[in-house]
């Protein structure tokens, strides 16, 4: 595989509502980013993929755009997104964009069009269908509860909506709406971007009468003509969202030999809590099995082999903080965090940290519905309070899935809204800010911050980190997670112990160094250990 900029990247995803604000309407924006690119460039990361920053409406904070070509006014104007990648690419930092493209907001120019007539030139590019005895055309649901059926009274049909109804899904059959997205794809390179995160991409080709939504039959004919159309032979980075990708399809999306993506993100690991089955989704909750996530990520970590790469990742703007979820936000708050930043950044792919979790920031956990600002928690709890679920169970579910917690303003200091703004954050800042925060972060050579920027250094000075194969050490305790990496003759062991409680294990090799630990120690683990709480190293064997 002929070797890329981005296998040795490590990408920072930024939520700029929730990130910097510097005008005080409590709301972050891209001036708030720039002022930060230093300490981004401090921790040494090499791309930022920005959550949306295009004109939008915010009924899903920015997921549903008006105009792709111009800025949420919140967040600034196209001169300051034009100075933040400017900014950014003289640190060496790219912008990789997010690109949101299996649905429009309602208020996009095309969907007021379609909406107009039958006849209108823009009626194509959404699904529109007659409805069935007076009801929907079909069974689609929506991801965020009820009917993906919306209807229209003007033009007496249905319009498809995956997400909220204020964001209806284009038709991607139709070739102007293709070409449409690749000359906006091009806008957006030709203003010196690195590359695009790919919402729910595995969406974009669907036969709505047949409920076929994910992976549909032109799904990558659709990719590898996009490819043709804009980034490809451009060195650029694509990502793509796919949460029905299986290794198979992963390579389909990845396998350079293909044109389509440098990678996509699956989510197996991430309905490792749920309960599966008819009716059931991520707000029904089961304990986490270590020996299930050992079993998956490992899966993963072998079967692409050379023919496709992987992107790690615990969090993003759409799941709980991975300290309160599997780790222990309390007593082991810190060793937690920093067990699951080694147990991830020594895998081989690309790893994305996201805004906090190089704090360790946590889950906001809330009292009342009435806190919540999420379109998805919002609609499920109305939709299975009215179906008998109780309070007490739906605030128990969205304290632990829901997408607030990941959302909740960035804790730069111990000033007023942990220095987020001036104002009224738009979203409940964490109180723990007071302890949790950036600045005592900096100052802390053991803080959690410190152990994600040895890590990245460790990933930039060795290869054995990007190119080593992996190998996981099936003989372990259950709760002890343990693997290899090898490239030629150099082997590392990474151990961690993924529980509160010592757990006794005598290594199978003899310790030469040790590379990174979230204890301190002065000695070489070697033989016989008691491993502390999520106590986590990595030695060389
Ligand atoms: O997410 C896709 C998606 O399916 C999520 O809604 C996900 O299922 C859910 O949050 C997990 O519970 C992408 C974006 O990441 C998300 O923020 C958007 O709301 C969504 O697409 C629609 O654009």
């Amino acid at each position: 595989m002929k070797k890329k900029w981005w296998q040795n990247a490590v990408v920072y995803q930024i939520y700029p509502r929730s990130f910097q604000d510097s005008d005080g309407d409590g709301i972050g924006d891209l001036k708030g980013i720039i002022q930060r690119l230093d300490y981004l460039e401090e921790l040494g990361i090499d791309a930022i993929w920005l959550s949306p920053v295009y004109k939008s409406p915010n009924d899903d904070n920015g997921y549903d755009i008006s105009d792709y070509e111009d800025i949420m006014a919140e967040f600034g104007t196209m001169a300051d997104m034009e100075r933040l990648i400017e900014e950014g690419n003289k640190r060496n930092i790219k912008m990789i964009m997010d690109l949101v493209v299996n649905h429009t907001s309602d208020e996009h120019a095309w969907f007021v069009e379609s909406k107009k007539s039958k006849e209108n030139e823009y009626r194509d590019y959404y699904v529109w269908r007659d409805g069935k005895g007076g009801e929907v055309p079909n069974g689609l649901r929506s991801t965020f509860s009820g009917s993906a059926w919306e209807f229209d009274e003007e033009t007496g049909q249905y319009f498809l909506h995956l997400f909220s109804k204020r964001q209806p899904d284009l038709n991607w059959e139709n070739e102007k709406v293709r070409q449409a997205v690749y000359k906006m794809m091009n806008f957006w390179i030709g203003k010196g971007v690195g590359g695009f995160r790919m919402d729910v991409i595995d969406l974009i080709s669907k036969v709505p009468d047949q409920e076929i939504t994910g992976n549909g039959p032109k799904l990558h004919e659709y990719l590898q003509e996009m490819n043709q159309a804009t980034f490809g032979g451009k060195d650029l980075m694509t990502v793509g969202e796919t949460w029905g990708a299986t290794p198979e399809i992963a390579k389909l999306y990845s396998n350079p030999e293909r044109h389509e993506l440098s990678m996509v993100f699956q989510f197996e690991h991430v309905g490792l809590d749920q309960e599966h089955g008819e009716g059931k989704d991520k707000w029904d909750l089961k304990p986490l099995n270590v020996a299930e996530l050992k079993k998956v990520l490992s899966k993963w970590q072998v079967s692409l082999g050379n023919e496709g790469w992987n992107s790690l990742f615990w969090n993003n703007h759409d799941l709980p903080r991975i300290v309160s979820r599997w780790g222990n936000d309390t007593v082991y708050r810190e060793q937690s965090a920093k067990m699951f930043a080694i147990l991830l950044h020594m895998m081989k792919g690309t790893p994305y940290i996201y805004q906090g979790e190089e704090i360790g920031m946590t889950n906001y956990p809330i009292k009342d519905i009435s806190e919540a600002e999420d379109i998805e928690t919002i609609n499920m709890y109305n939709e299975r309070l009215a179906l008998g679920f109780s309070n007490e169970e739906l605030i128990e579910s969205i304290n632990a899935k829901g997408r607030d917690n990941a959302r909740t303003p960035i804790q730069w200091d111990n000033s007023a809204n942990g220095g987020f703004t001036t104002g009224t954050p738009w979203l409940h800042v964490n109180p723990n800010y007071t302890e949790i925060n950036v600045e005592n972060n900096l100052k802390d050579p053991r803080s959690v911050f410190y152990t994600y920027k040895k890590l990245i250094e460790l990933r930039k000075k060795n290869d054995l980190v990007v190119w080593g194969e992996y190998e996981l050490l099936e003989d372990t305790p259950e709760e002890i997670f343990a693997y290899k990496r090898t490239l030629d003759d150099e082997t590392w062991l990474v151990v961690a112990n993924f529980s509160e409680t010592p757990t006794q294990w005598t290594l199978p090799a003899e310790g030469k160094e040790l590379i990174i630990s979230n204890y301190d120690r002065s000695d070489v683990p070697t033989g016989e250990q008691i491993l502390k709480p999520y106590e986590a190293f990595v030695i060389r064997i």
